[in-house]
């Protein structure tokens, strides 16, 4: 067996690995491009050890998806629509209200993100955190992608800080990692035009991070992007995070195909899937937690990613309506027994979580 692992081409990025030393561009490029799956695993494992144990996290939350509405129509999206396209839907604050009270009272986390529609003022957006914090105090509000943030400011003619600032007064706890893409301009340029550019996501986080507001990173991964762009996007958020800690998570989401622009790309394969997420465990060293988003992965391989570097499962979900529009045949919620059975299965602990990894229940 060592013999066998002594054989791996990648033997010096092993080295590195078992070092604690900070791997490079390069050695970024040759894991993604690497066909030696068990060993990146092996070594992504290894990290994901030494930083969480044994510890498994996941949350009991709820999606709601306030609007489908969005003037920005990227090639890679089923769920965006226009105003007047059949199927275009924007909740009410009496709608916002009641998917609120339908809620399960044990969530921890609401989860609120939606299309970019000029229609929605920012005193919408207040309203609705205002709304969601009179009925639940106690839960977190995590709301608006970086995306949603910026286009606001735009619409409103305030700084990014300026909108911030009154999202959190309103409630806004923390921020999702949506709208990040791959942050190339090539790839941009190609699937995302009109969407803002990656060095405009990176400086909303920043800013968010400024204000004490913590946010996740996300890579929307399986498209037209190459390995080294991957790695590109995945340096430039360890870069930010260097300077601000301000990420909690990164998530790598895998790109379905189906009712989106670019329906003639086949869905990501399940080595790929588990590639990524095992070598940006191993490239974002300075990140805590590394999630499989379940919805998007499938349970099965969910579950198996967990020897991959992942550490966090995310959650309850309840309602997922972004992915499913382009495929997804997972189902829109699991419950936390569905869960917690997952993990343990794969002899790991499970730890219900809030959104800011405070432990809430540790069920060893
Ligand atoms: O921003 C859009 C992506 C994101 C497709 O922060 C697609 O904890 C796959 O960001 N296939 C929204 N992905 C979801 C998201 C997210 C999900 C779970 C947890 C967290 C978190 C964030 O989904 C979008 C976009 O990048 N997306 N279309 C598609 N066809």
């Amino acid at each position: 067996m060592e013999e066998l692992f002594n054989d791996s081409q990648l033997n010096d990025i092993k080295d590195k690995v078992l070092a604690g030393e900070r791997l490079t561009r390069e050695d970024g490029i040759r894991l993604m491009k690497s066909n030696d799956l068990l060993t990146i695993g092996y070594l992504a494992d290894y990290v994901r050890q030494k930083k969480c144990g044994d510890k498994v996290y996941f949350i009991n939350n709820r999606h709601i998806n306030h609007t489908n509405i969005c003037e920005i129509q990227c090639k890679f999206c089923a769920f965006g629509k226009e105003e007047d396209e059949e199927g275009a839907y924007t909740m009410s604050l009496e709608q916002l209200a009641e998917a609120i009270d339908d809620s399960p009272p044990e969530i921890s986390e609401l989860h609120i993100v939606g299309g970019c529609d000029n229609n929605l003022t920012l005193e919408y957006f207040e309203e609705m955190l205002r709304l969601a914090k009179r009925k639940r105090p106690e839960t977190h509000i995590q709301g608006l992608t970086a995306v949603e943030i910026a286009f606001l400011a735009e619409e409103n003619s305030l700084s990014v800080k300026e909108t911030l600032k009154r999202l959190q007064a309103a409630g806004l706890d923390s921020i999702p990692g949506g709208g990040a893409e791959v942050f190339s301009p090539r790839v941009r340029e190609e699937v995302c035009p009109d969407k803002i550019s990656g060095e405009k996501w990176l400086s909303v986080m920043e800013t968010a991070h400024n204000l004490g507001i913590r946010t996740n990173a996300t890579m929307l991964y399986g498209h037209i992007e190459t390995e080294a762009e991957r790695v590109d996007h995945l340096l430039q958020l360890r870069e930010l995070q260097d300077r601000t800690g301000g990420f909690m998570t990164f998530i790598p989401l895998a790109f379905h195909p189906e009712n989106t622009e670019l329906e003639e790309i086949s869905p990501t394969t399940g080595y790929d899937d588990l590639k990524v997420l095992a070598v940006s465990r191993l490239l974002l060293d300075n990140f805590e937690h590394i999630k499989a988003f379940w919805i998007m992965l499938g349970t099965k391989l969910a579950q198996v990613s967990l020897n991959f570097g992942v550490d966090d499962l995310d959650g309850t979900v309840i309602e997922e309506k972004i992915t499913h529009a382009a495929g997804a045949q997972t189902r829109q919620g699991l419950t936390k027994q569905e869960i917690i059975t997952m993990i343990e299965k794969a002899g790991r602990i499970p730890v219900e979580r809030d959104t800011v990894y405070n432990h809430l229940e540790e069920l060893s």
